[in-house]
Parts: structure tokens; sequence; C-alpha cells
């Protein structure tokens, strides 16, 4: 069994002591409030045994977890940063299952417990990089999506991976002031869902994901901008052509729909947001005046290949 009660992993555990000591110094007032905020929630989480360490690590800062936990996109549970935390709270999300089908050999329905047992779990310390320019470093817990994705025998048609958040308005009542279409939708070229560093989520901080991280499933797509990185994933649908994604078909401020960034979004210094550059980044938890250079891939030089002769400010 990989999930023990209760959640007794401190903060403390998972995090270097220089960055917990020093945590109070470096919070700006709105995050060490949606971290006081988050709190009351940490009970939800349950200790992830068994988790290996991964090569797929970066040495970077962990990002204290308060801030991961209390400052959120998801707009499922409203639009505004600390919404998620304190709208998320009674979100259900057992039982659970993913359905994976499409242009698949052997379509499959798997519940949480059968995911959990496909590989072992890995801590991966990955760069978080949001297209508003905020980042946060996570060690974030899950495998290769590939070990999910090898279970269904794609087909040779099979060129995209979609992938569909849970909606049920019941549940998720603000979903409607969204501001885009819901559910929310995302996808992947065949061989980006296949590389190594496309990490299926089921943990952070040592512990199952919360509510407005993504319980109890995720993606995270560490080379592209956070909105890649789809919450609470409950179909995967391997397709022929370029699915459409969430922020895709949104047209914001008078914009017109795909004006944003297309399918790839790749994070990339050199092209910037129709509003803003692209160029530096705000690290959460960090001082605030302290911008770093935001690096091509987010500095996940290895998938570069996977673009060779495109052309990255057209696909971008
Ligand atoms: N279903 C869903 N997934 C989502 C979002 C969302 O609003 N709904 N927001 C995205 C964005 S913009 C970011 S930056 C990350 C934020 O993940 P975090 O809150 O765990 O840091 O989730 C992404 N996944
Ligand atoms: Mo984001």
């Amino acid at each position: 069994m990989l999930i023990r009660k209760p959640a007794d992993l401190h903060y403390s555990d998972v995090t270097p002591k220089s960055v917990y000591q020093n945590r109070r110094r470096f919070l700006s007032g709105a995050i060490a409030a949606a971290g006081a905020l988050a709190l009351p929630f940490r009970a939800r989480a349950t200790r992830l045994d068994g988790v290996v360490k991964s090569k797929y690590t970066l040495p970077d800062k962990i990002t204290p977890k308060e801030i991961v936990e209390g400052y959120n996109n998801y707009y499922e549970f409203g639009t505004g940063k600390f919404d998620p935390a304190k709208n998320a709270t009674k979100f259900v999300t057992r039982p659970w299952t993913v359905s994976i089908e499409g242009e698949v050999t052997k379509p499959k329905t798997l519940d949480m417990d059968a995911i959990l047992k496909l590989a072992p779990l890995e801590e991966r310390i990955y760069r978080h990089r949001c297209v508003e320019r905020w980042s946060i470093v996570v060690p974030w817990i899950g495998f290769s999506l590939s070990t999910l994705l090898k279970q269904v025998q794609p087909t040779s048609k099979a060129k995209y991976v979609a992938f569909e958040t849970y909606f049920e308005p019941k549940q998720m009542p603000l979903g409607k002031y969204a501001g885009i279409d819901i559910p929310y939708l995302e996808g992947l070229r065949l061989d980006e869902a296949m590389h190594p560093l496309t990490l299926l989520c089921v943990g952070a901080y040592g512990e199952t994901l919360l509510n407005q991280n993504g319980a109890p499933i995720r993606l995270v797509v560490p080379w592209k901008y956070g909105y890649k990185s789809i919450k609470s994933i409950v179909k995967i649908r391997f397709v022929e052509k370029e699915p459409p994604t969430a922020w895709d078909r949104y047209a914001g401020f008078g914009e017109t729909p795909g004006e944003e960034y297309g399918f790839y979004s790749n994070v990339n210094p050199h092209v910037d947001h129709p509003r803003w550059s692209q160029a530096k980044e705000q690290r959460l938890g960090e001082e605030m005046t302290i911008k770093s250079p935001t690096l091509m891939f987010n500095g996940y030089d290895e998938v570069a290949s996977l673009y060779a002769g495109m052309d990255l400010k057209k696909y971008h």
C-alpha cells in the first residue's frame, strides 16, 4: 500500500533547513496570508510512502510549501490566486477514475489505486513557470506519463494526446465564471507526452496533492507554461489532429482566439506575451525585487530536439 495515514510529514522534512529558517523573511505580505490560509487544510493530504529520488531533478531552492499550496491557478474554483485553496476544500476526489481512449488498441479506465501501482513513485524537483511571470520550484511526486500511456497501446493514427479536467457544476459552482471554456482541456504532441520529463503527478512535498494543486492526479510539463500542466484529469484521449485547448480557445481583452499562445506554449524568453515581456520572472518566496532571467524551455534543454527544424517564434 502506497498511501499511509496520518499525514505526519513536516515541511522541514522536505525543505532545506536554510530555506525553512529564512522562510518568513522572504514571504511577501500577500503570499504569507495565502500560506496562513492554506494551513487549516493541510490535514487533507496523506503521506506518500516508498517515494524514490529521481534523476529528473534540478538543484534549485524549493519554494516554501505554503506558497505552492496557497497561491494557485485553478479557475474552476475561482480566478483569484487565493480562491482555490479556499474553495476547493470540499472537492470530492475519491473514488476517481481516468479513462484512456481514442486511437488505442486497448482502451482502459483505471482507478487511482491501479494507477499508483503502475510504477514506483519518484520525487522530482521541477521548475514551474506561469505565463503570468511568476515561478516556483516544487518537489512533485509521480512518474513519467509514458508509463501510463504505454498501457493502452496507441495505434499508428495517434499523433496527439488530449487531456480533460473533471467538471461538475455542483462541485465547482464558480466554474461558470471562469472566463474560459470548461471542462478545461489541454493537449500535447505524442512525442511530448511520451518524453520522460512529462510527469503524471499525484503528490508534492511528500504527500498526496491538495485539491487546489489538482488532486488527485495532474500533469506537470516543466518546459511549457504552467497552464499546460492540467489539473484533476479524468480523461486522456489519443487523437489524430491537434486537439483544442482551454487557452488556445480563449479570447480575452478583445483579442482573437489563439493570439496569446498556441498549442505548443513552450517557455520562451524571446517570444513576448501580447501585453508583457517574458524575459524575466519572479520566483515566489524570494524577495519581490529580485527577478531572474527566464530560460529557453525553462532551462530544460534536453527537449530542444523535439522541436528541431520548427520556427519557435511561429509555433509558440
Ligand atoms: N483544470 C485546470 N488546470 C490548470 C489550471 C486551471 O485553471 N484549471 N491552471 C493552470 C495554470 S495557469 C497554472 S500556472 C498551474 C498552476 O498550478 P499550481 O496552482 O499547482 O501551482 O495549473 C494549471 N492547470
Ligand atoms: Mo499559469
